[in-house]
């Protein structure tokens, strides 16, 4: 309770909040200050996953239940300061999700959007509305919100991947809905690869023509490695290093050239072998997979190490700087477009 006060005054404050609590009536001046921050203090704390220790619990959870048992096999990413939340960063969830060979994870769809960043393993599918996009290591996938959706994997190997979803956004906003498809498996409806070659060239079809098939705000649900890796090549050959951000890339909608999906944001970086970046600290609290190469985070004066797989977060208005000791390539997701949309996106470089 506010503390500077006269005894007889605290006192009688202190029997009116007793009087009045059973009302659900609470006094704003107790706690104005920690709801109105003069600027973010993120309960989320910086974390880094080592990918071959979270693999082998993955292992073993396969022995003990199957991808049709759990509906998602997924160990999740829970930040040490959101305990019990089941959340990476206040507005959004991660997991490590892996489908043994043979297994299928059933179809089903929901409110939440989904993006799936490969890991590990090659061959099987995540399946959008019966489309099944192919996955190989590093290739974005999105589960876009209301698209039916199940995985499969083929192949005689595991396949792991980062899910990210906008679960305590959509949990936030009280609008989650959800239905199973009767059938472990959508219908196939199309080809695999048919949305990427009439969506994934930076064009789209005309409007209102039978070849424009996919949801119009929607559209595009695979952005393969095989594509945005030569696009941060050819950047980084050609363009001026941007001091904060190393030579980055933003994955778009083609519909209109917007974030990835209405709720998250993504993008792809490279900072050079020896380069160090400027600090730099955003609103957005950003979940990275390191790609390839080495090196640290130095976030606040403490320094993460970076190996290739670990998956790490940093929270909201920290400072960030990257040194690379061999290139790295990141990959990075947040609730950057959430946040402008609400004018409440900042960035602060140093
Ligand atoms: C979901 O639908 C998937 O489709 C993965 O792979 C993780 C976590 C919470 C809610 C839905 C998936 C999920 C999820």
């Amino acid at each position: 309770m506010t503390k500077s006060l006269p005894n007889a005054q605290h006192d009688q404050l202190a029997a009116l909040y007793e009087e009045m609590a059973p009302e659900s009536l609470t006094p704003l001046w107790e706690i104005l200050s920690a709801l109105v921050l003069s600027e973010p203090e993120s309960p989320a704390r910086v974390h880094r996953w080592n990918y071959q220790s979270a693999r082998n619990h993955l292992m073993r959870a396969g022995d003990l239940i199957s991808a049709e048992e759990a509906e998602r096999r997924v160990l999740i990413l829970e930040n040490p300061g959101l305990k019990g939340q089941s959340s990476i960063t206040p507005s959004l969830y991660a997991g490590l999700q892996m489908i043994l060979p043979g297994e299928v994870a059933p179809c089903h769809r929901h409110s939440q959007c989904a993006l799936r960043f490969v890991i590990e393993g090659e061959g099987a599918y995540t399946a959008v509305d019966g489309e099944k996009a192919i996955m190989h290591p590093f290739d974005l996938v999105l589960t876009p919100g209301g698209q039916w959706h199940d995985h499969g994997n083929p192949t005689d190997t595991p396949m792991i991947w980062l899910d990210g979803l906008d679960i305590p956004t959509v949990r936030h906003f009280d609008a989650s809905f959800a239905e199973k498809l009767p059938e472990a498996m959508h219908p196939e409806t199309v080809e695999p690869g048919d949305t990427l070659a009439r969506y994934g060239h930076n064009m789209r079809p005309m409007r209102g023509g039978v070849a424009d098939r996919r949801p119009s705000h929607q559209p595009l649900f695979h952005y393969p490695y095989a594509d945005w890796r030569p696009a941060l090549d050819a950047m980084a050959a050609k363009a001026q290093i941007d001091p904060h951000l190393g030579h980055a890339l933003e994955f778009l909608n083609p519909a209109d050239g917007g974030a990835i999906m209405p709720t998250i944001s993504a993008h792809v970086r490279l900072i050079p072998q020896g380069y160090r970046t400027r600090p730099r600290r955003s609103t957005d609290g950003t979940t990275f997979v390191v790609v390839e190469g080495s090196g640290e985070a130095i976030v606040d004066g403490e320094r993460l190490a970076l190996s290739p797989r670990d998956i790490f977060v940093i929270p909201s208005w920290k400072a960030l700087e990257f040194v690379a000791e061999s290139q790295l390539v990141l990959f990075g997701f947040s609730d950057k477009t959430s946040q402008i949309k609400l004018n409440l996106y900042r960035e602060d470089l140093a």
